[in-house]
């Protein structure tokens, strides 16, 4: 259920309301999301009021009847529209809701569905407005990307197994299925790519089409969510039988575009294909000699006739990169890849870039790629899946990083372009297709994720991809009044222990943008600061007996500093300008250099590890204030999980501090860390 709850409000609440039915106008069947915002509010509404609401088509007792309807039948049934409801009404997937009349209208059937979830939300945590309200979507993208295996595993899944493949095939129950596009519906979220972007090329036998990906399409479809593929670039070679998957060979395009007419007869509406190419091993065109566009656009060409979309990942890199020359930097792979291509790519290739210039580190700037490509579409990808966050072991809410990228400012041409802005059809660049993506792992756990308190992130994460100037707390405060309750103790404290973990955990972990500090070479998990140098993944750090940090300014160092447009470049390749926490991101400084807070940089290390140890220690303890006050199986899992990461905040700080005492051979002021 998550935050799907319909917890019942108080009595004397509840008594408020006369709700008794609900009347849709206009004919939809029962695949439409209209008939599934039918269902959700006859069940919704019955829990939150405890009384027995019932669809109805009799007309005449409309004051006791939510009256749901997309804009074109309310208008044909003789209604007129106020200026403010058309302004949300005029946009796809829009919604107006006017609580006095309970009334809810859509732009169209999934506007629907977004409005009376937005309705049910706001009854549900008592906070249902009195006047009208309404919503759009900032960007026109909201999805997510699931890394499942076709058998049954899921890359970086830590919360059980895939809930869409097991055995190299579709599972045959899909009713988990069915709740999780329930889930993404109702938090604006319209599409999916189902499978690992290192892709198993067998996903495209007709078996598993006709019998699976058909079957997939069709559970989500009543949601509003559409389906998309992650596909592998040597499928022509490896499934098709053909000699090579050469982007430029004329069998290889007849292959795909045979390939994805099979596709679409089974998928009618599928939002195209995910490429990870020539990345991390994966083929791609540049093993064929031919450029990434011309890689892209042979998917492109195939998706055309069906109004498909390619999201080609950035995320290219080169990892046996050789560290003892000094210009190399992997933060520059994407710009270095990319930016050049800005006019290359067909209308309908979207470039799907990770957020930072690395890999979802603890902190990181903005990929400079988002301010350089104009005429080229792209998306922001983000990760709730908590790979190098403590892998939903540990609590982390992630809205306030995201709110750090989202928030930016990248001055294309010297002009406002915050990145939450250029992801939109209506920001600088005017891209019509445009938004989000987020990796997420959901399995087969009964949590969803692995960890209760986990699930604020895709919350967080679809309510952003609507709405991306919304607070992380505001967001926050609604998951935890969904899920955990109303009470203000409850809400108080599960939402302070959640702002406060994103901070903990980077305190904990790899401090002044040096990233996140976990091994990086097998799991991605616990501390590991000594693996992050010596090979070639580019995760460098760059630490010696003198001091750390990566130098990438243009001046002296790796050059990516220059990536930026001229004002964000300068105050990130001065020092004096560059923001401490992102210090080491971008200056190779000694141990001794002395931040903007006064103290130095080993120093603070030592003390932002024993704080954000510290900070962790008090998460079981405050987590007691929920006993009696939510149902004793979550409270027993979240403590649990809570009393765990305690123990491995203390494994983290032991392990950073003494790592840079002894490369550094600097004492801790406060006589912690060291021999005294
Ligand atoms: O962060 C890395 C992960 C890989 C992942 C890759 C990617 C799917 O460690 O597991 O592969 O990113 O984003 O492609």
């Amino acid at each position: 259920a998550a935050w799907l709850r319909y917890g019942a409000l108080p009595a004397e609440q509840a008594a408020a309301y006369s709700i008794k039915t609900v009347t849709v106008l206009g004919s939809h069947d029962e695949t439409s999301p209209v008939a599934s915002a039918v269902r959700e509010l006859v069940d919704g509404v019955s829990k939150i009021l405890g009384v027995t609401v019932s669809l109805t088509s009799d007309t005449s007792s409309l004051s006791t009847s939510i009256v749901v309807a997309i804009r074109e039948d309310y208008l044909a049934a003789g209604n007129t529209l106020s200026a403010s409801a058309t302004d949300f009404l005029d946009h796809t997937d829009g919604y107006w809701v006017d609580p006095q009349k309970t009334l809810i209208l859509g732009s169209d059937a999934r506007g629907v569905l977004y409005g009376a979830f937005a309705y049910l939300s706001q009854l549900a945590q008592g906070t249902l407005s009195s006047t009208p309200f309404g919503s759009r979507p900032r960007a026109p993208v909201r999805w997510i990307n699931q890394w499942d295996n076709m058998d049954g595993t899921i890359e970086r899944g830590y919360g059980g197994r895939s809930l869409f493949f097991e055995g190299g095939r579709v599972v045959e129950d899909l009713s988990r299925v069915k709740e999780y596009a329930r889930l993404m519906a109702s938090i604006g979220l319209n599409g999916i790519v189902i499978n690992n972007v290192n892709a198993n090329p067998s996903l495209l036998s007709e078996e598993c089409l006709s019998q699976g990906v058909k079957r997939v399409a069709d559970t989500m479809r009543p949601y509003g969510v559409r389906i998309g593929l992650a596909l592998n670039f040597d499928t022509p070679r490896t499934l098709g039988g053909l000699e090579t998957s050469d982007p430029l060979d004329a069998g290889v395009v007849a292959w795909w575009g045979e390939t994805t007419k099979r596709i679409y007869n089974h998928v009618p509406d599928m939002l195209g294909f995910t490429i990870k190419a020539n990345s991390e091993g994966q083929p791609g065109p540049l093993s064929y000699g031919r450029t990434l566009a011309e890689g892209a656009n042979m998917f492109a060409k195939a998706l055309a006739p069906f109004g498909g979309f390619v999201f080609y990942r950035a995320f290219v890199y080169d990892h046996h990169l050789r560290e003892d020359n000094p210009k190399n930097d992997r933060a520059n792979a994407a710009v270095d890849f990319f930016a050049h291509l800005d006019d290359a790519f067909d209308d309908n290739v979207v470039v799907q870039v990770k957020f930072g210039p690395i890999d979802f580190q603890v902190r990181e700037p903005v990929s400079p790629l988002l301010a350089r490509l104009k005429r080229t579409k792209a998306v922001i990808e983000f990760m709730v899946a908590q790979e190098y966050m403590g892998q939903q072991s540990h609590a982390v809410y992630l809205a306030p990083e995201w709110k750090t990228i989202l928030d930016f400012d990248m001055r294309v041409d010297g002009r406002p372009s915050l990145v939450r802005d250029i992801l939109s059809p209506d920001g600088p660049f005017g891209w019509p297709v445009t938004g989000y993506t987020a990796v997420v792992n959901v399995g087969r756990d009964t949590t969803w994720l692995g960890h209760h308190l986990a699930m604020a992130n895709l919350y967080a994460y679809g309510r952003l991809a609507w709405s991306p100037e919304a607070g992380a707390r505001d967001l926050l405060d609604e998951w935890t009044r969904l899920t955990w309750g109303t009470d203000p103790v409850v809400v108080e404290t599960v939402g302070n222990l959640l702002m406060d973990s994103w901070p903990a955990y980077e305190a904990h972990s790899g401090n002044l943008g040096i990233q996140t500090l976990c091994d990086i070479l097998y799991t991605h998990y616990g501390p590991s600061p000594a693996s992050q140098d010596g090979n070639g993944w580019g995760q460098w750090t760059r630490a010696d007996q003198h001091g750390l940090g990566m130098d990438r300014t243009v001046a002296t160092g790796t050059g990516f500093s220059g990536q930026y447009h001229p004002e964000v470049a300068s105050l990130y390749e001065n020092i004096e300008t560059t923001p401490d926490d992102l210090l080491l991101w971008f200056h190779h400084v000694p141990y001794t250099h002395v931040l903007k807070s006064g103290k130095t940089v080993i120093q603070h290390f030592y003390d932002a590890h024993y704080e954000g140890a510290a900070t962790v220690q008090t998460y079981p303890g405050r987590w007691e204030a929920l006993r009696g006050k939510v149902d004793n199986a979550r409270f027993e899992h979240v403590g649990f999980k809570l009393r765990y990461q305690a123990g491995h905040a203390l494994v983290w700080r032991d392990s950073v501090c003494r790592f840079y005492h002894a490369l550094s051979g600097i004492d801790d002021d406060k006589k912690r860390v060291g021999h005294y």
